[in-house]
């Protein structure tokens, strides 16, 4: 419909369209009353166990490529998924990485910085420089430090922000989504009524509110902040749609109204699983084999089962939970899971 291939150069780094799979048990669990399906944007590639930022990094390395760079830098927490696959990225493309990983999350296992995501990071090649920094998903002097380090070394550094959200090609890779997903209803011979997404540096979710706003379900996306800073995530994610919307000329606004960002799964804070997140996670994996992480998809699922409780989904919804990934980082909870 937005004919993104078209108009946009992809270096395919993904197997294909991501499976769909019906979450039969969990729907029962639940009452029945709604149809709970999941996309496994986890089982998205090859690299290092995939996840959302594979889709979105097929946009921004053809403009790495072009300009020649040979070092891509990037930025997150300690167990950040994004920066392990820009790490893995960069092995595949023949490039350098250089990771700055911020103290984000108060979570103080012994071995946090050294299993999961950090540890295939360092396996697979990439510099990683630990920084005592908070928090934040905006720009960060550590990153621009590293940045400019990569420079006076001689190198030519690609810059990707944090989460590759807030750059110019980062929405990209979710309007792709919406694009496969009409294609696959059409297969299925159905529609989704909603599609549930965790939110944090925005893009993710921003994409797809551009690519639904192309048939009309913007607001169908029903985003699960995970950031505990909402306000902030909520005000990037319209401007990374509304940047977005213009590049693939969607041809109309993007209202604050067609971001709809719950801000009720976050807590007690980013990175830190709730008691509710705990128990989400573990349904789900006890009905359906399906793993999901204490930092984003647990909070999403939690957000989810919450919301069928609850009844904001109307009887007869079909609900598309988008399965982004992030199940290495359980590794640097152990503790927490110790007995399941
Ligand atoms: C992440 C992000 P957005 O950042 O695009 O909103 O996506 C949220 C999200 N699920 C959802 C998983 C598994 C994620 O990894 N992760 C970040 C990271 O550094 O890993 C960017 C924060």
């Amino acid at each position: 419909m937005l004919n993104l291939e078209e108009k946009f150069p992809r270096h395919t780094l993904t197997f294909g369209p991501t499976p769909i799979e019906k979450l039969e048990r969990l729907s029962k669990h639940l009452g029945g009353a709604v149809e709970l399906y999941a996309k496994r944007e986890d089982c998205n590639s090859g690299l290092a166990f995939g996840g959302n930022k594979v889709r979105k990094l097929e946009y921004l390395v053809p403009e790495a490529i072009r300009q020649n760079c040979d070092t891509l830098v990037t930025i997150g927490g300690v167990q950040s998924n994004h920066t392990r696959q820009v790490a893995a990225v960069a092995a595949k493309i023949g490039m350098k990485c250089r990771l700055v990983q911020e103290s984000w999350v108060p979570f103080n296992d012994a071995v946090y910085d050294r299993v999961g995501n950090i540890l295939m990071s360092r396996l697979m090649g990439a510099e990683v420089e630990l920084v005592d920094e908070g928090f934040d998903i905006g720009v960060r002097e550590s990153w621009e430090r590293a940045l400019e380090d990569v420079k006076a070394k001689g190198g030519k550094p690609y810059a990707i922000p944090a989460g590759a959200s807030d750059h110019p090609l980062g929405g990209l890779g979710f309007v792709g989504f919406a694009e496969e997903l009409r294609q696959q209803e059409a297969e299925l011979g159905f529609a989704f009524d909603y599609i549930v997404v965790c939110s944090v540096t925005g893009s993710t979710q921003a994409g797809m509110v551009v690519g639904f706003a192309a048939d009309g379900r913007a607001r169908r996306v029903i985003g699960i902040d995970a950031s505990a800073t909402p306000e902030q995530t909520h005000a990037q994610i319209l401007r990374i749609a509304r940047a977005t919307a213009d590049k693939v000329g969607l041809g109309q606004a993007i209202a604050p109204e067609d971001v709809v960002l719950k801000t009720e799964y976050a807590y007690p804070e980013y990175g830190v699983p709730s008691a509710e997140t705990n128990d989400a996670m573990r349904l789900a994996a006890r009905l359906e084999g399906m793993m999901t992480d204490p930092v984003y998809e647990g909070k999403s699922m939690q957000g989810m089962i919450d919301l069928v409780r609850k009844g904001f989904f109307p009887a007869g919804a079909k609900v598309l939970y988008a399965h982004l990934g992030g199940v290495p980082a359980i590794n640097a909870y152990s503790y927490l899971y110790r007995n399941g």
